[in-house]
């Protein structure tokens, strides 16, 4: 197959697509944005080791030196948790400037999708993914991520969406742009720290067997969209819902008063979200990472068969 010329899929991933082993992508925003050194390095080497335990290859997917890189090194990996906001946050429109100019970026679910997708991955593990925001009715902030999912084929296991967002709003654009939304053992969306945010998703799906039959069907029908798998937080690592509810309401004020628009949007209630629960939302954040990760590696295994 003619890979993309920016591409570079490292020798061990690029060994399991071809044997058809399952490769489960990774996302690098959530290493240099998404948590703080040193608990984003040990989180991202953490969440490769559980997806080995479950039967996938790991590829955590990175821009580097403007090279676009499926399957990160150990060392990747640490410069991005070391360097964390310095470096860029790449979305779709960053990538041909990154790659031009040979510079690194970490990706978001959108690039990260683009990028498995260049090499041939089907199944992508994260924490959250980005949506409609709330006031999006007059700020339009609607984050690329539900764009993507709808143009490239790829499968994201998230544990739901944060209520920094408009979650009702994040469902109907879903709806309209196609997206199947699948609840794995759950007819409600979760809310990321919690499992419950009182909105029902499309379906109720139980086991990875499924969730690989769904959308291996999806492929079958030439859909070129992705899919979203909402997994909810396991019970004894959820939040407390008032705690987190006031910690996001005071992020979204202090966002609110210090100007704070575009791509910043997101990192910024991210940390102010950390910083006002303490170690709290971080212990979460890290548990809900890896139950995403044992649920897409099972997935990819059963894809695979
Ligand atoms: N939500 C989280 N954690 C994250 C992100 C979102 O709970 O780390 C990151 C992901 O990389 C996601 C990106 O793709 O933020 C969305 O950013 P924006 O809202 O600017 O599209
Ligand atoms: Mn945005």
């Amino acid at each position: 197959m003619a890979l993309n010329k920016y591409l570079d899929v490292s020798p061990e991933v690029a060994q399991a697509l071809a044997a058809g082993t399952p490769v489960v992508a990774l996302e690098s925003t959530i290493i240099s944005h998404g948590m703080p050194y040193p608990q984003n390095v040990e989180t991202a080497l953490a969440v490769e080791q559980i997806i080995r335990e479950n039967g996938a290859v790991p590829a955590t997917i990175a821009v580097i030196g403007g090279r676009l890189k499926a399957g990160c090194t150990q060392a990747d990996i640490e410069h991005l948790g070391k360097a964390g906001t310095s470096i860029a946050k790449a979305s779709r429109r960053d990538l041909a400037m990154l790659c031009a100019r040979g510079q690194d970026g970490a990706t978001t679910v959108t690039t990260t999708m683009i990028i498995a997708h260049m090499a041939g991955i089907r199944v992508f593990a994260t924490g959250g993914i980005g949506g409609v925001h709330r006031g999006a009715e007059t700020t339009m902030d609607i984050s690329a991520d539900l764009e993507e999912l709808a143009h490239t084929p790829v499968m994201v296991v998230c544990a739901g969406a944060k209520s920094i967002l408009d979650l009702g709003l994040t469902l109907e654009y879903l709806e309209t742009h196609g997206v199947p939304v699948l609840g794995f053992g759950t007819q409600e969306l979760p809310a990321f720290y919690t499992r419950h945010s009182g909105f029902q998703v499309d379906y109720r799906v139980d086991t990875p067997e499924e969730l690989a039959d769904v959308f291996r069907a999806s492929l079958e029908l030439g859909f070129p969209g992705g899919m979203l798998v909402a997994n909810p937080i396991p019970e004894e690592y959820s939040m407390d819902p008032n705690v987190i509810n006031a910690a996001i309401e005071e992020a979204l004020t202090q966002a609110k008063a210090a100007g704070i628009h575009g791509k910043e949007t997101t990192p910024f209630l991210l940390a102010k979200v950390k910083e006002l629960t303490g170690g709290d939302s971080l212990d979460s954040n890290i548990q809900l990472v890896f139950n995403n990760a044992k649920v897409a590696a099972r997935t990819a295994a059963c894809l695979a068969k």
